[in-house]
């Protein structure tokens, strides 16, 4: 069975369970991973008393903690993510998105095989905390214009490939894909390996407001064995209003398979 949620703060959670979606995705900085735990307190308390599960977090690295580059400090990576990880864990999460192209991008001059090695590299590190408490990390292709590195869903296939290791697995966006010109059917061939998929309308738009074919795209998913949870990632001109027919295009989209 497919779970649809929406990507949300934790402000607008009420209103999405009211909705009924499945599940929210936070940002992992919802989760302080750089405040000692008496600053995360508060937000700790917050969490349990929610009518919807947090199953998700996007924004894993923050742009200042460099991923690639000349600059990389493996310490200062290794104590957000462990920090992060025990939080979100806590909380529930299940799955966290490394797109954060901030973080990830090459600088000018970088050879792109060092920065995949770098890459990979951190994923083996933050894949051992994941396995630790339960939880994946789905690479994130991004359009060209947000990272010049990983853009395609073969370049995140790639990767994990490289990463070997069962925590670490790619995600499809289905508003990148069609940036970068990948026919959404082309999920069909690597749907199995996911571990998360985002959605949108076209123009990342609220679902059922531009021309997307969810249809096409859900049953290609399916097709190729992906059973998992999808996120609507979209901008919002009125959350409350809208996210009813976002979350009604998304099921109809797939009850009509
Ligand atoms: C993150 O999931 C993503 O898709 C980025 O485009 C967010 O801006
Ligand atoms: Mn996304």
């Amino acid at each position: 069975m497919m779970r649809f949620g929406v990507c949300a703060g934790l402000d607008m959670a009420e209103a999405a369970a009211r909705a009924g979606w499945d599940f929210i995705e936070v940002s992992v900085g919802t989760f302080m991973p750089s405040e000692p735990d008496s600053g995360y307190a508060e937000v700790r308390s917050r969490i349990p008393r929610l009518t919807i599960p947090v199953e998700a977090a996007n924004c894993f690295i923050p742009g200042n903690l460099r991923l690639t580059g000349p600059e990389v400090n493996p310490d200062a990576l290794l104590a957000y993510v462990e920090v992060a990880f025990r939080r979100m864990a806590e909380a529930g999460l299940k799955v966290v998105v490394l797109g954060s192209g901030g973080a990830r991008n090459l600088p000018d001059g970088w050879p792109e095989g060092r920065g995949l090695e770098q890459l990979a590299d951190f994923l083996r590190a933050a894949a051992a905390v994941a396995h630790e408490v339960g939880m994946m990390i789905a690479v994130e292709p991004l359009r060209r214009t947000e990272s010049n590195i990983i853009n395609r869903v073969a370049d995140a296939v790639a990767l994990c490939g490289r990463v070997e290791h069962p925590s670490v697995r790619p995600l499809a966006d289905l508003f990148h894909m069609a940036e970068e010109g990948e026919p959404s059917a082309s999920v069909a061939a690597v749907a199995s390996s996911l571990a998360h998929v985002h959605v949108a309308d076209s123009g990342r738009v609220p679902p059922g407001r531009g021309e997307m074919d969810f249809r096409s795209f859900l049953g290609a998913l399916a097709e190729g064995g992906y059973r998992g949870r999808v996120s609507v990632e979209c901008g919002w001109d009125d959350f409350e209003a809208q996210q009813d027919m976002a979350l009604a295009t998304l099921r109809e989209a797939w009850a009509a398979l």
